[in-house]
């Protein structure tokens, strides 16, 4: 009965859609195919497998004490694959470079090499997954306030040679499942006060950089983060949104978007239309500060609605690649999961559904009234039933449904942990 009613609730909707020119069922084709790239790193608070005890810093912080963390591969694994239990769609996972298959040795980051992540290629095709990748450069006992854009030689010299062996293990990843690996690479470069020599650490960061992409791939991608500052580092980032704005034109690299790396009030949905003409494709960080880079849980809110929103409407969804980034060590970390992708997709619904053509229409026309009057109404389209039928379709759970499987979950595994 319930079955029956989410699929009437969709029939009705789906002809209070057609009445504004939208075509429901296209639209959740077009869902289907929006991958989503999962970062590994909320499972376990940003730690990794190194052993090389934790270290902490690097400007970033996962706060919370919430039991039942995963304490190595195989149970990351394993929160994945529930996780992909209650999401719809075919995803990505995003790994760093600390989640090699160590096999109990101290390999230190410039001896990294595809060997250690060949488990994870294996175990993501089986799964369906595709892989993502990240150069780590920080909690390491080299990383202190600068890496790539350390002036001592040998510094940079071992984070030159960690992300050029993190590109050959990404390109190694691409080829192995046959879809282009795309490589973040983000450094916490930069100084918790004064700094009067900030020319010379984008010299050296961009010196750095042209020598890490000196070899051309084929089978990833590469793509640089902003970020405005990081904890204990906040007079000054080497590797601000200018610098990589400018490196990534120059050089035709995609520029990642963290919604958590500007100011609060800053767009990023703005960013879009301007990077979509400047730059070959675009990588997001989806995520949700408060105050600051908290990297709360993202959420179905204004912000990532207008994010997605204007990739749709820029017709873009082949060149921006959607990823999550955040850490909530504070919640059942497999909920956080699935609250972030499950509302990252309810924002690109919503942005599919929307009555663009005869918004557009009314915009050439200078009906402004009616324009702003339609964009109110469309908020109030019944989005919400095309939703639950989207993930009956697909067999997961239904609206609040999963709470109850994450609780089952959190009581048979994660907190015998
Ligand atoms: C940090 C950046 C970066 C990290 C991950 C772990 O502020 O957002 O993307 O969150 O690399
Ligand atoms: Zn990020």
């Amino acid at each position: 009965m319930k079955n029956e009613l989410i699929q009437k609730a969709y029939e009705i909707a789906k002809e209070r859609y057609a009445a504004v020119g939208v075509d429901a069922e296209k639209v959740l084709e077009d869902l289907q195919q929006i991958a989503i790239s999962i970062h590994c790193w909320q499972a376990d608070d940003v730690t990794g497998f190194e052993n090389l005890g934790n270290l902490g810093g690097g400007g970033i912080q996962a706060t919370g004490n919430y039991p039942g963390k995963a304490r190595n591969m195989e149970e990351i694994r394993q929160d994945i694959e529930k996780v992909l239990t209650l999401v719809a769609g075919s995803h990505r996972l995003n790994l760093h470079a600390i989640y090699g298959d160590f096999g109990g040795e101290i390999v230190d980051r410039d001896a990294l090499e595809p060997a250690h992540f060949a488990g994870w290629m294996q175990w993501a095709k089986e799964k369906g997954l595709k892989l993502d990748f990240n150069s780590t450069s920080f909690g390491h006992p080299k990383s202190g306030e600068l890496t790539l854009a350390n002036p001592d030689k040998s510094i940079r010299a071992f984070w030159i040679e960690h992300t050029k062996r993190c590109r050959r293990i990404s390109e190694a990843m691409g080829k192995f499942q046959n879809d282009p690996c795309i490589m973040n690479l983000w450094i916490h470069d930069g100084s918790k006060d004064f700094t009067v020599n900030r020319l010379k650490y984008r010299q050296l960061l961009e010196q750095s950089l042209d020598e890490i992409f000196a070899e051309e791939y084929k089978n990833m991608k590469d793509c640089i983060e902003a970020k405005l500052f990081g904890i204990g580092l906040e007079s000054y980032t080497v590797g601000s949104y200018d610098f990589y704005l400018g490196y990534g034109a120059k050089k035709q690299k995609m520029v990642t978007l963290d919604t958590g790396h500007f100011h609060l009030s800053e767009s990023i949905a703005d960013k879009i239309s301007s990077l979509l003409l400047f730059t070959p494709e675009i990588m997001l960080h989806v995520s949700r500060p408060i105050r600051w880079d908290s990297d709360h849980v993202t959420i179905l809110n204004d912000d990532v609605l207008d994010l997605s929103k204007e990739i749709v409407r820029a017709g873009a969804l082949d060149r921006v690649h959607i990823g999550l980034d955040y850490f909530d060590a504070s919640i059942n970390r497999l909920g956080a999961y699935v609250i972030g992708i499950r509302a990252t997709q309810k924002a690109f619904l919503q942005a599919l559904l929307e009555p663009i053509g005869r918004l557009r229409e009314y915009e050439a026309g200078g009906r402004y009234f009616e324009r702003l009057a339609l964009l109110e109404e469309a908020k109030s389209l019944p989005w919400n039933a095309v939703w639950d039928y989207f993930c009956l379709k697909n067999n997961i759970p239904v609206g609040e449904e999963y709470i109850a499987d994450i609780q089952q979950y959190e009581k048979e595994v994660t907190s015998k942990r």
